[in-house]
């Protein structure tokens, strides 16, 4: 399959957060969806989206639950602005350089869905959004709390959880020692961030981690701003172990 991209992969295009609201607006933040199509038609009845909202995905819309293509097609279909995730950034490694990746079977269950039009969606994807800038910064991951946030790479915002000894981005699983980079993120801006699932948001001084596992059972999270409010849905199953 022969596509051209709507955007390139490197690098990502970054977006004022300012631009798309529309006055009176709500911005709807959702959390890790990862196919889950059911879960998130339901969040999305409970909230009730108007036509001046916006949805905006934290990344990771795909890969490991029951239908990826769906949700990637309802993000489509309702205008929604996508972060990247590291799910969806492993697919685009895949799709610039298929030799030098090497992907897992729910991968490849994706990969296969996909048509040309999800690529484009998926290749559009923004690696963070500033909303309004400098106050408030969405991203997949979280940054590594001693480097400029604006300069970290995609693998650092798409990937990172932890934070090891050596200060070095880490997945949870990895590392016994590390530290998650919210707790020691301690200036602004303010991050929302989705990627480290836990049974309740991660709220810290100055971030907010809104992945509440929906795939493993938990829950689905959307913020809603500028109400600040929260709003879930259950899980209907444990999609994976
Ligand atoms: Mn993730």
């Amino acid at each position: 399959m022969e596509l051209e991209l709507k955007n390139r992969l490197f690098p990502f295009h970054q977006e004022k957060g300012s631009k798309i609201l529309k006055d009176g607006g709500r911005l709807i933040v959702i959390g890790d969806v990862h196919g889950c199509i059911r879960e998130l038609e339901k969040l999305l009845k409970k909230i009730d989206p108007k036509k001046k909202d916006r949805v905006l995905f934290l990344g990771d819309l795909i890969n490991r639950g029951p239908n990826s293509k769906a949700v990637i097609q309802l993000a489509r279909d309702i205008n929604a602005i996508s972060l990247l995730g590291n799910h969806e950034f492993h697919l685009l490694q895949y799709y610039h350089n298929p030799d030098s990746i090497e992907l897992k079977t729910y991968e490849r269950s994706t990969l296969s869905s996909l048509d040309e039009q999800d690529w484009n969606y998926i290749a559009s994807m923004v690696l963070w959004l500033e909303s309004p800038p400098r106050k408030l910064v969405f991203v997949h991951g979280g940054f590594l709390p001693h480097i400029p946030w604006r300069k970290q790479s995609a693998s650092i915002v798409t990937n990172i959880q932890v934070v090891d000894k050596a200060g070095l981005p880490r997945k949870r699983n990895e590392v016994s020692s590390g530290k998650p980079w919210a707790d020691l993120w301690k200036q602004k801006p303010y991050v929302v961030y989705g990627h480290t699932p836990r049974a309740k948001v991660y709220k810290r001084r100055y971030s907010l981690g809104i992945d509440t596992g929906c795939v493993w059972g938990g829950k689905l999270t959307a913020l809603i701003l500028p109400e600040n409010k929260i709003v879930q849905v259950d899980a209907k199953k444990k999609y994976i172990k």
